[in-house]
């Protein structure tokens, strides 16, 4: 039995999705509405105490962290290797997709302004969201969401969260020539660990980041990755009222 549970539009949530699917693996949807708290109910809690998405539950085990899920995903099920064999190369992924969670922070900081919070304050009160960043286990969270609905994120902030992205593309555009993939000739979990931000980013205008003319090489990986069938299912959900139970068991059958 694996069960994984997660929020549709969560980036770490897509990570996720997008290995399972490329390595054919039949799932269990648990969904975790963040728009509703779901994260902090004791139950959850339970199973991830940062209350955070994704976990993956297998076989009523849980495994933690989206990065370290997709290591397990790829270790524990047949189907398609996403680590390579030389070590030379997995020491290269594993750089990339570490670089990857170093610069979370930049991704949810643009993303918590004109994405999140817009979503967060057509449903509830500001008094609401602001007792329920209080109760994030994780200091990040309750930090960051606290200042968002104060409008404390600072223009500096983000200026500085644009600036790591820029430096997250450039290094980017200087690993993956020639490419095609960024460990080179093997697509693997370092592809699938900046998927989600870089669809993150495409919603923002993937225009003013990768342009053929700005970062050719980036613009092209972009398209070679969003191409995948697995990018495609993992990026696209039902709504984000926890429906679509269905709809992930028929893309997981039209893949098998
Ligand atoms: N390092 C963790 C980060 C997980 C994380 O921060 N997930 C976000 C969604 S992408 C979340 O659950 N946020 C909860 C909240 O905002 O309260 C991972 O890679 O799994």
């Amino acid at each position: 039995m694996i069960e994984l549970y997660h929020f549709w539009s969560s980036v770490c949530s897509v990570r996720c999705r997008m290995a399972l699917e490329e390595k054919r693996v039949k799932w269990t949807s648990r969904y975790i509405d963040l728009f509703k708290f779901d994260q902090l109910k004791p139950e959850y809690l339970a199973l991830n105490p940062d209350g955070v998405v994704p976990t993956l539950v297998h076989d009523g085990a849980p495994v933690r962290e989206s990065t370290i899920i997709n290591e397990y995903i790829d270790a524990a099920f047949p189907g398609p290797a996403l680590v390579p064999g030389n070590p030379l190369k997995q020491a290269r992924m594993r750089e990339f997709i570490r670089k990857c969670e170093d610069d979370f922070d930049a991704i949810v900081k643009l993303t918590m302004v004109k994405y999140i919070l817009p979503k967060l304050r057509n449903r509830w009160s500001e008094a609401e969201l602001i007792a329920q960043a209080a109760r994030r286990p994780m200091r990040y969270y309750r930090d960051i969401h606290a200042r968002g609905v104060r409008g404390e994120i600072t223009s500096e902030e983000l200026a500085q969260a644009r600036a790591t992205i820029e430096g997250l593309l450039d290094r980017l555009e200087t690993i993956l020539d020639p490419g095609p993939w960024i460990v080179g000739d093997e697509f693997s979990l370092a592809d699938i660990a900046a998927a989600p931000y870089m669809f993150r980013l495409s919603a923002l205008g993937s225009d003013q980041f990768w342009s053929r003319e700005r970062r050719p090489h980036v613009h092209d990986w972009y398209e070679r990755l969003s191409a995948r069938p697995s990018f495609q299912t993992a990026v696209s959900w039902p709504d984000e009222s926890g429906g679509g139970y269905e709809e992930v068991g028929l893309r997981a059958k039209a893949l098998t």
